[in-house]
């Protein structure tokens, strides 16, 4: 995986239409594997993992994605596979989902390797509107207090055509809570890519700022690029507030399962034109799920569309988002948090 991916969050992509391009999904995904440096038997599995989902995408659906991203949690490195389609759905797993998914079952669909070899597994399916699955594994494993306190789902992709991406993400676990850095350079491209290389290297220098003044410093540094969305956020648990500054079109919106809490932004292009740069306050209840994204997605998704998504995994609200509301048109990011 290219540095570029690893310290923008970048995912990799990789469309399915029929068996033949299996083999080669496999290769790079266990080449991934080898770059974060599994070990063989782990480098092995992932390689089960991808070829399942990718000849379950080929026969099953009619087309479909598998992305992939380097996932790293205090230290720990893995590796997440998400499987995207917009097929028939698989008509057992509402049956699951009424009783509680368990990860121990297989829903006998092809999935039994993927359910046993995944250290995280989770999938939410809609009859005649397809399936998103999630897998995540990791090089060591995570205590279980310290995966279910925080849950990050996110997907970053260049536009068709373009290898560099405009869009980055940065997260930081503080003392007191999360820091976050969604950014989305003007334009798409390298030039893109630049700034908000610079933004998310500025933000990895010293995260635990306020969003206020990180805003401010990242606005400075990037005087020389062509300018950049941006928004930060600062999510503090223990107070059940969340605070957010942002400037242009990054969107972020609190889901708690009433009426959804859009965060305000203002005009402006940080490393050029910034009027105004506010911290606002939101309350953060218990269980808050925060989705940000790029203009490369649409602001028309209504999660209630999605009966109990809410409450799943968090890369599955971020990989049906991008199924059902990307622009298509120009880089995307989805990013969704969840922390109790
Ligand atoms: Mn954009």
């Amino acid at each position: 995986m290219n540095e570029q991916a690893l310290s923008t969050g970048m995912s990799l992509m990789f469309p399915i239409g029929d068996t033949g391009g299996v083999g080669e999904i496999r290769r790079g995904a266990v080449a991934m594997a080898k770059d974060i440096h599994f070990d063989e038997t782990q480098s092995g599995r992932i390689g089960i993992i991808v070829t399942e989902l990718a000849s379950n995408l080929a026969k099953h659906a009619t087309s479909g994605e598998l992305i992939i991203r380097h996932i790293r949690h205090r230290g720990v490195n893995g590796m997440e596979i998400l499987s995207v389609d917009k097929g028939p759905g698989i008509a057992d797993i509402g049956k699951c989902m009424e009783d509680g998914y368990s990860t121990a079952g297989s829903p006998g669909t092809g999935l039994g390797a993927t359910v046993r070899l995944s250290d995280v597994f989770d999938i939410y399916s809609q009859e005649n509107k397809g399936t998103v699955i999630v897998s995540q594994s990791w090089a060591k494993k995570l205590p279980a207090t310290e995966m279910s306190h925080v849950q990050i789902g996110a997907i970053c992709l260049p536009m068709h055509g373009e290898k560099a991406c405009g869009d980055g993400w940065a997260l930081h676990h503080g003392s007191e809570g999360l820091h976050l850095l969604v950014s989305d350079g003007l334009g798409h491209g390298i030039i893109a890519a630049q700034a908000t290389i610079a933004a998310i290297a500025h933000f990895n220098e010293t995260p635990e700022r306020t969003p206020r003044e990180m805003m401010h410093s990242v606005h400075q540094a990037l005087r020389s690029t062509r300018g950049t969305a941006l928004a930060a956020v600062a999510i503090k648990p223990e107070e059940a507030m969340l605070t957010f500054a942002g400037v242009g079109n990054i969107a972020g919106t609190i889901l708690d399962g009433t009426k959804p809490r859009g965060l305000a932004s203002y005009n402006g292009i940080v490393g050029h034109q910034v009027h105004k740069i506010q911290e606002i306050q939101y309350p953060w209840p218990e269980d808050a799920v925060l989705v940000m994204h790029s203009d490369g997605l649409s602001n028309r998704w209504k999660l209630e569309d999605y009966p109990g998504l809410r409450q799943r995994h968090c890369s599955l609200i971020a990989a049906i988002l991008y199924r059902d509301y990307q622009r298509g048109r120009d880089d995307v990011t989805v990013l969704v948090v969840r922390h109790q």
